[in-house]
Parts: C-alpha cells; structure tokens; sequence
C-alpha cells in the first residue's frame, strides 16, 4: 500500500479543520484552543498546533492528513510539518482579506512541497463570498509562480466528496509524478553510459 503525508495549508478560518475532519476514516486528533482573533476569523476555536487524520483511497493509498495552524504565531509547526509532507492541499476562503495575494503567500512558503510532489488550490466560502473568480485566481498565480502548474476549484470543505475529489486529484498529480522520475534515466545514469 502506498502511503502519502498531504499538508492542509491556509490562512485561519479557511476551512483545513473542517476538511480533515470530513475525510478523515479515523477519529481526528484535533488540537484546538479558544480563538482570541474573532476580528480576523469569526469561530470559537482555532488549531493551535496540529490535526491528524487518516483516509485509505480505492483500497491502495494510506494517506495521512495534516493540518497546519493558520497563524502565523504558530508556524514553527509549518517548518516541522513541512519536512514530512510530501504534498499541499492550500485552502483560501474567499472572504478573507486578500483572498489571492493569501494563495500567493502559501504558495511561496511552501514551494518546496511543490518540486517534492504537488500542490492543488481550493477556494472555499463562495458561497459567502462569490469573487475573486478561479480565472482571477489563476491569472494571478501565472505571474507569481510562472514554473508551477497547480490545479485550481472550488470547494466547500464541509461537502465530504468534494474535499475527496480535491484529494484524489492531489494523490494523483503525485503518482504521476513519481511514475515518470522513476522511469526517466537519472543524471548519473547518463554519465556512466
Ligand atoms: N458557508 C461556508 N462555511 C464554510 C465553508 N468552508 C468552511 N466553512 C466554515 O468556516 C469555518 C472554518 O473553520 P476551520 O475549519 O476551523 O478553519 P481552519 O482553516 O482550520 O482555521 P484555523 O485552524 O484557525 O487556521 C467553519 O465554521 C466551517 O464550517 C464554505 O465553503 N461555506
Ligand atoms: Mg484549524
């Protein structure tokens, strides 16, 4: 069996707790502590070091679920985190205060888990807030991080097939990815022959 360790990365209130709880096949190790930034995201609660949950796909992939804090006084976890994973799943909500240069940010952060397996984009709460489009989104992306081809929907994180399907195209992208640098000669290879 294939196993995967995907990073759940945003800014607070986006939705990663709420996305790994839905997933999740095993009950979620939660660390949460009361929000004392309800100006920055309106909830109770915010992560304050971890989540961890665990899903097993078509039978074959163990994938292990962790999800970041979105504050930033927290980010010595980002770094211990972001050693073990091998893929991001950014979710921004579309309310929050510059929903787009909040992706960017993610993006260069983490840009590393982009060269090690692949990055996917979900925007969520479009219900509350219906722009920037995923055309906007996009086009932004493209002068930011030129090199990178990272796929883009929209998401609700409560809609526990939706999260799966953003997951599965991730796990994927990933697979793939992996299949080809395996079968492409490595530079030493070329060397000696
Ligand atoms: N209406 C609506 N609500 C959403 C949507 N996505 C998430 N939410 C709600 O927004 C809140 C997100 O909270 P969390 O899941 O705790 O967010 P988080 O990213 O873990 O935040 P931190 O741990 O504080 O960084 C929850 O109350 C969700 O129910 C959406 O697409 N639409
Ligand atoms: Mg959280």
């Amino acid at each position: 069996m294939a196993e995967h360790v995907i990073l759940f990365t945003g800014p607070m209130g986006a939705g990663k707790t709420t996305a790994i709880e839905k997933l999740s096949e095993i009950d979620v190790v939660r660390t949460e502590a009361a929000n004392t930034e309800r100006q920055v995201a309106d909830k109770a609660t915010t992560t304050v070091a971890l989540d961890y949950g665990e899903i097993v796909l078509d039978d074959q992939d163990k994938v292990r679920l962790y999800g970041i804090p979105g504050q930033r006084r927290f980010d010595f976890m980002w770094t211990i985190l972001k050693e073990r994973a091998k893929g991001m799943v950014l979710l921004v909500h579309n309310d929050a205060d510059d929903p787009i240069g909040r992706a960017v940010e993610y993006l260069d952060e983490f840009a590393d888990l982009y060269a090690k397996g692949g990055v996917v984009i979900g925007i969520t709460r479009i219900d509350i807030a219906p722009g920037p489009s995923v055309t906007d989104y996009a086009a932004a992306l493209a002068v930011a991080h030129p090199d990178k081809i990272v796929p883009i929907y929209t998401v609700d994180p409560r809609q526990r097939d939706q999260m799966r399907t953003l997951l599965m195209t991730l796990v994927a992208n990933i697979e793939t990815r992996d299949m080809f640098v395996e079968r492409v000669p490595q530079r030493e290879e070329l060397v000696a022959e």
